[in-house]
């Protein structure tokens, strides 16, 4: 664990470092620059998580309108042929603002969207996300979006829900949706997982129900050059932990995450896709025990996969990985794989 943090220290000085030498406002072509306007100030959530200026999305909307929304196009290249991977990351959207994210998903996803939620509108009594798409069958099954007043960018849709369901292996409300406007509509996937409070990382059975989530995000994302749209609040934390997860498990699933470190001295893949993230979005993957949390469960789904190897022999070496479906208990882990244990 110290080695990991230490690690983690340098990825930080290393971008501390990059800002200090980018002059950030005076510089627009600086990778670490960020907008700071009244708009931009007004549609963030917190002050101190913006999109970095040259990686945000920009809203398609009338000229002379403000097109920021606080959301990053992420990217990660699988190793493999075909195996990029794509996502949003964005932050809760803000009351009196939601429409934004309605107008994003119009214009950057296909159909089906996915759309995967990591925190609760309330968190510990505080407001982390504001509702923005319709609760609950009986009383507010449709939110309507008319952005015609004076402030307003003229964007008009509906959103209304056609069911809602729970995953008790993946602990989320399962929400589809349609989205309509201009009398064309597109199906919306909403995942909203309910296992991890802010700051924190998904444990015991919560960790299980994780893994279920990220697999069952990739199932309704059908088109896999569709950016999921993944948030939490500040859309960092616990948004910034899901993709290193969703991608690493790929990476070493398919033994790519294998054959880099037999190639590379010293490769990490964790250090390296967090870097990769930070790149895109500032503080992916905000805190130490997420970071610590990514190696675990990296660490767990390798074990588990060797064990199973060994059980099987070498006839099904080749074999793909256990897949997480259904195991609602992590695998009981075999000792001395790794240096720390
Ligand atoms: N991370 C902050 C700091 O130490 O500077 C503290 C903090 C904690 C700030 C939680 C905001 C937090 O979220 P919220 O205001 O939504 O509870
Ligand atoms: N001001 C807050 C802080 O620095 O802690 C911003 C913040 C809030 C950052 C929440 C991350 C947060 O977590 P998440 O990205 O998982 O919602």
């Amino acid at each position: 664990r110290q080695e990991i943090l230490e690690r983690f220290q340098g990825l930080e000085s290393l971008q501390r470092g990059r800002m200090l030498k980018s002059v950030q406002a005076s510089d627009p072509d600086s990778p670490w620059a960020v907008e700071q306007t009244a708009d931009t100030r007004a549609r963030n959530r917190y002050t101190n998580v913006y999109p970095w200026a040259n990686n945000r999305v920009h809203l398609q909307v009338p000229p002379d309108h403000c097109d920021y929304i606080n959301a990053s196009p992420i990217i990660l290249h699988g190793s493999k042929p075909g195996k990029d991977k794509k996502y949003i990351a964005t932050q809760g959207p803000k009351e009196g603002q939601f429409s934004h994210i309605w107008r994003m998903i119009w214009h950057e996803a296909t159909d089906p969207a996915v759309i995967v939620m990591l925190t609760q509108t309330w968190e510990a009594g505080r407001d982390k996300c504001f509702q923005y798409f319709p609760e609950d069958l009986k009383a507010n099954d449709e939110l309507t979006i008319n952005d015609d007043d004076e402030f307003g960018d003229g964007f008009k849709a509906t959103v209304k829900l056609l069911s809602l369901s729970q995953d008790i292996a993946s602990r989320s409300a399962i929400r589809k949706m349609t989205l309509t406007v201009d009398g064309k509509e597109k199906t919306i996937w909403h995942l909203l997982f309910s296992g991890w409070p802010d700051f924190c990382v998904p444990e015991g059975e919560n960790q299980s129900a994780l893994l279920r989530l990220i697999k069952l995000s990739e199932e309704y994302n059908t088109i896999p050059e569709n950016p999921r749209i993944v948030h939490c609040s500040a859309g960092v934390g616990r948004s910034g932990t899901f993709i290193a997860l969703d991608y690493l498990l790929q990476e070493l699933d398919d033994g790519s995450i294998e054959e880099a470190v037999n190639k590379i001295p010293h490769f990490d893949p964790v250090f390296d896709t967090v870097n990769k993230l930070r790149e895109q979005r500032m503080t992916m993957v905000q805190s130490d025990s997420q970071l610590v949390f990514i190696y675990q469960v990296l660490k767990e789904r390798w074990l588990e996969k060797r064990s199973t190897m060994s059980v099987n022999g070498a006839s099904k070496q080749h074999s793909e990985p256990q897949a997480p479906e259904g195991t609602e208990e992590p695998e009981p882990r075999p000792p001395g794989a790794f240096p720390e244990d």
